[in-house]
């Protein structure tokens, strides 16, 4: 048994998130999570709300809730549609706890104590306007890169590029919309990370087997130009963890708070803090997973995200956590996504295009979002959701291939054996067959899952299902009965082991189905079928069940049309 961290990049806590957002970390990582807790290992599944940052004060100044209010309201959502799409979070944190206040003035502390944090006097875009210092996504102009018009003073969604709001062209408030903006001087803190550039290059080379889209990103950032740049880490907000501390080892910054993306890393270890306290554990109990002098070297630390995020968590992290020079737990792989896109473009909040999570769930059961998302996740390119796609792969592989084998098995026996396993006689060589062929798709699956290679692995779930099919049209129980009732008893008896097998290895990908099937089948125990020929005789004869209802209903074209018209937006 394996220790093993899972976290999710941190959605920020404005808005509701799209599908978009979903498969890119939170639906990955769980799949993750739900397959390595199913095999046995002892998992750690961490997610928070980002707090921090122009978002959730922009948002809130919309609504006219205090900030704090707005971001206890807006978690509260957020871990509703994460219970709703069944995402098993161990934590789903708050950037904002009072764990990661602590933790992000300690790692601050630390690098200033090791030079790594300088003070600078800086030109920053102020707006008499607004009467006030416009920072990151105060600000959004024309991307320097690659000339997207809607570039925010951070980072450019269009190229990734880490910004400056300084860096900008054609600058505007993305308050008020002004454009008489003034540099004016303020003085900042500095994260020194030139002076780690070579300590990250090293540690990037040493991780083998990184998938090419997050490594190029990185060494990007590390070599592009003149390399890694020093960056601020500090801005004039007034919500956040404050620059100024007690045992600082610096003075003059109050009224500043750390930039979101230096305190929202940080959370990964802040919310395995929280969850020691809320579950009523010692204290240190998180250490473990991220102290590597305290366990944590035994533990692997699996990271989840989009790409745009990939700088932030190959460089932007690790340099505190090298930085400090305390003992942390470092990442070991990186899995990140390209994008979904909506019908042709992206997603749109403001235009109201494209499902978002709270739709999904308002139209159709978590798991058809589920199988579909996850088997054309955006593994290889950028990826597109076309409504007859979806419909197509929720009918075919959920109600006619599963569901159907489902329904078919569990009403054969009822009308002919009742409603509990038939005895019959032993399996025969279409078992063994069967038997062999299921051991070598299984194998695959997890060789697939074990890689986090998700298209591939619901690719061989796939397969798993429709052995199941080409099995039961060919040993065709509702003739052998009529010759061989005892033939066509074990065929069904290894029918519905099957269906609990595959409610087993299934339940990462669709995990409400398979506990219907399992609750059906009257059985709780959920061990992996290493061995696929004891599994099929895991439910004994004379063992009751129920037939399940309806597993997976067709999407008819109507409401297909329908939600494509609802979905589309203003053009
Ligand atoms: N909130 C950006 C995003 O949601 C940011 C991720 C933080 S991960 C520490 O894409
Ligand atoms: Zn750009």
């Amino acid at each position: 048994m394996a220790r093993i961290l899972i976290t999710s990049a941190l959605p920020y806590i404005n808005g509701i998130k799209h599908l978009g957002n979903l498969v890119g970390s939170q639906l990955p990582a769980d799949l993750y999570a739900r397959y390595m807790r199913a095999r046995g290992h002892e998992v750690m599944f961490i997610c928070a709300t980002d707090e921090h940052g122009p978002p959730a004060e922009l948002a809130a100044a919309k609504t006219g809730e205090s900030v704090a209010d707005y971001c206890a309201r807006m978690h509260g959502v957020q871990t509703e549609l994460a219970r709703g799409f069944a995402l098993s979070f161990d934590h789903y944190g708050r950037s904002s706890s009072p764990e990661n206040h602590a933790l992000t003035q300690h790692f601050a502390a630390r690098l200033g104590a090791a030079g790594l944090i300088e003070e600078r006097r800086e030109k920053q875009v102020y707006s008499p306007t607004d009467g006030r210092f416009l920072p990151d996504r105060y600000i959004e102009g024309t991307c320097p890169a690659c000339g997207y018009e809607r570039a925010r003073g951070d980072q450019c969604e269009n190229c990734t590029k880490q910004l400056e709001p300084t860096d900008l062209i054609n600058p505007r408030s993305a308050v008020s919309g002004a454009t008489d903006l003034e540099v004016r001087e303020t003085r900042h803190l500095y994260l020194r990370q030139s002076k780690l550039r070579d300590t990250l290059d090293a540690w990037i080379d040493r991780q083998q087997g990184w998938p090419v889209l997050t490594t190029s990103i990185a060494k990007k950032w590390l070599h592009d130009g003149d390399g890694l740049q020093d960056r601020g880490i500090t801005r004039d907000l007034d919500w956040g963890v404050p620059a100024q501390f007690e045992g600082a080892p610096w003075q003059g910054m109050e009224g500043k708070v750390f930039y979101v993306w230096f305190d929202a890393p940080i959370e990964y270890i802040a919310a395995t803090a929280e969850w020691a306290r809320e579950h009523g554990h010692k204290a240190e109990a998180w250490r473990r997973w991220w102290r590597t002098d305290e366990g944590a070297g035994d533990v692997r630390y699996v990271q989840f995200m989009g790409k745009d995020n990939v700088p932030f968590h190959t460089l932007s992290f690790p340099a505190p956590l090298i930085g400090s020079g305390e003992p942390w737990k470092m990442v070991d792989y990186i899995k990140s996504f390209n994008y979904l896109n909506y019908d042709g473009g992206q997603f749109s909040t403001s235009l109201g295009r494209g499902v978002f999570m709270d739709q999904a769930l308002s139209i159709l059961p978590s798991d058809y979002w589920r199988w579909w998302l996850l088997s054309h996740a955006p593994e290889s390119g950028d990826a597109e959701f076309p409504w007859e796609n979806f419909q197509g792969s929720v009918n075919k592989d959920l109600a006619d291939v599963l569901g159907n084998f489902v329904s078919r098995v569990t009403k054969f026996c009822r009308s002919k054996f009742g409603e509990a396993v038939p005895e019959g006689g032993a399996y025969g060589p279409r078992e063994a067959q069967l038997i062999t062929d299921l051991t070598s798709r299984l194998q695959a699956y997890m060789r697939h899952m074990d890689a986090i290679e998700i298209r591939k692995a619901a690719a061989e779930l796939r397969a798993l299902w429709v052995l199941g099919n080409e099995y039961l049209q060919d040993a065709a129980p509702w003739s052998t009965h009529k010759t061989d009732p005892a033939q066509a008893a074990a065929q069904i008896r290894l029918s519905l082991n099957l269906i609990r097998l595959y409610a087993i290895v299934a339940q990462p990908f669709i995990p409400e189905a398979s506990a219907r099937i399992m609750a059906a089948l009257g059985s709780s125990d959920w061990t992996w079928p290493e061995d696929v020929a004891a599994a099929l005789d895991h439910l004994p004869a004379g063992h009751g069940f129920t037939v399940p209802d309806v597993l997976f209903a067709k999407i008819s074209d109507e409401s297909r049309a329908e939600w494509e018209t609802r979905f589309a937006g203003q053009r």
